[in-house]
């Protein structure tokens, strides 16, 4: 079988999920130069902006004059702390209408004051600024009775249905393990079960032996489109020693964790020459209390675009009815990253 010509189908041994790759459909020709998109560049403070400093946000309440990360509880969170325990109303007590109690608190982490600089444009200790924050607050919700797992995420871009230009994160912090992080536990478990060793770290060691996959890679950290990649330019990020969380990371590793970020970040932006969007995001260990030896701290990005900036992968048809399928594959995808360069196209 030709992995580079014939269509096939990828294990993800994260998910237990598969992805079906059709490389010969993405032999068209590929049109890599693209102009700067320099049309709408943001200003540094826009007094409109609910997330800049000194502004009033859309729940009445007022931004300090915040200089580095700013943290506060979302307006409109999706989880509320109290959640009400008990029986269900009457009708929800069969296994065909199953609900129940989902406690948990949603907060915002700006980057910065700055409205203009987004991730790979901050400098590297304001990136290491919002990695300690990331980890300090996985730690303070993580502490709290009713979270036992803390979701850290961004999601950029208008095409990703971000309300707010502003650089900022999320974080949702809950009382039980969501879709996506319970089937990566499972599978690390029964991984680490089967061949007494951890998932990830065997995987990123394959992955730099053959080295097609990586984008970027520092001392601490690496950076490789995924063997079983969904999207056109999905990374994951894994750190090279074996740990489960951001409260876990050394302040090297932070330094290091943070120039990796702003590296790939910056080859996304490079690729289209345009503020590339995308939905990123940490998977840790619960915090409920107990012990996950087997889980490895990674990140996943998901970014949609595909051919340009305006064109974008839908996940639609097929995908959305039967599996997720590319055509593009991530051993040709991480070579545009590689040649997308780590200066900032508008630096
Ligand atoms: P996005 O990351 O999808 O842009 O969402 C921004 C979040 O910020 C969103 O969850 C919150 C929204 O509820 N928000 C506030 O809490 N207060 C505001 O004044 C504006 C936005
Ligand atoms: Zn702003």
């Amino acid at each position: 079988m030709d992995l580079y010509a014939q269509p096939h189908r990828r294990f993800n041994p994260l998910t237990g999920e598969w992805v079906l790759v059709s490389p010969h459909r993405a032999l068209r020709p590929w049109q890599g130069q693209v102009e700067p998109d320099l049309t709408a560049l943001p200003p540094a403070y826009d007094p409109d902006c609910y997330l800049c400093p000194r502004n009033t946000r859309a729940g009445g309440a007022r931004n300090p004059d915040y200089t580095s990360t700013f943290v506060f509880d979302n307006d409109f969170a999706a989880l509320l702390p109290l959640a009400e325990e008990g029986t269900p109303p009457a009708g929800l007590d069969s296994p065909l209408f199953r609900a129940e109690a989902a406690a948990g608190l949603c907060r915002v982490v700006c980057f910065s004051p700055r409205h203009d600089l987004t991730l790979p444009q901050l400098s590297l200790p304001a990136v290491e600024a919002v990695i300690h924050t990331w980890a300090e607050q996985t730690a303070e919700l993580g502490r709290l009775p009713f979270v036992n797992y803390v979701q850290v995420f961004e999601n950029k871009g208008a095409v990703m249905g971000c309300s707010n230009p502003h650089p900022h994160s999320q974080i949702w912090a809950g009382q039980q393990l969501p879709n996506e992080p319970a089937k990566e536990l499972a599978a690390q478990n029964a991984y680490h079960q089967a061949q007494g060793s951890c998932l990830l770290c065997d995987y990123l060691n394959a992955e730099e032996r053959e080295g097609v996959r990586v984008v970027a890679a520092n001392e601490h950290f690496v950076a490789v489109v995924p063997f079983w990649a969904v999207w056109p330019f999905e990374i994951l990020l894994a750190s090279r020693r074996h740990l489960g969380s951001l409260t876990e990371l050394q302040d090297e590793e932070i330094g290091a964790l943070a120039g990796l970020l702003q590296q790939m970040l910056t080859r996304y932006d490079n690729l289209f020459s345009t503020s590339f969007p995308y939905s990123l995001g940490f998977h840790q260990t619960p915090t409920d209390g107990g012990d996950y030896p087997a889980w490895h701290l990674h990140l996943h990005a998901y970014p949609p675009l595909l051919r340009s900036a305006a064109v974008k992968k839908f996940m639609v048809g097929y995908e959305l009815l039967a599996m997720p399928q590319r055509d593009l594959t991530p051993e040709l995808a991480a070579q545009r990253l590689r040649a997308a360069g780590d200066q900032h196209y508008l630096s």
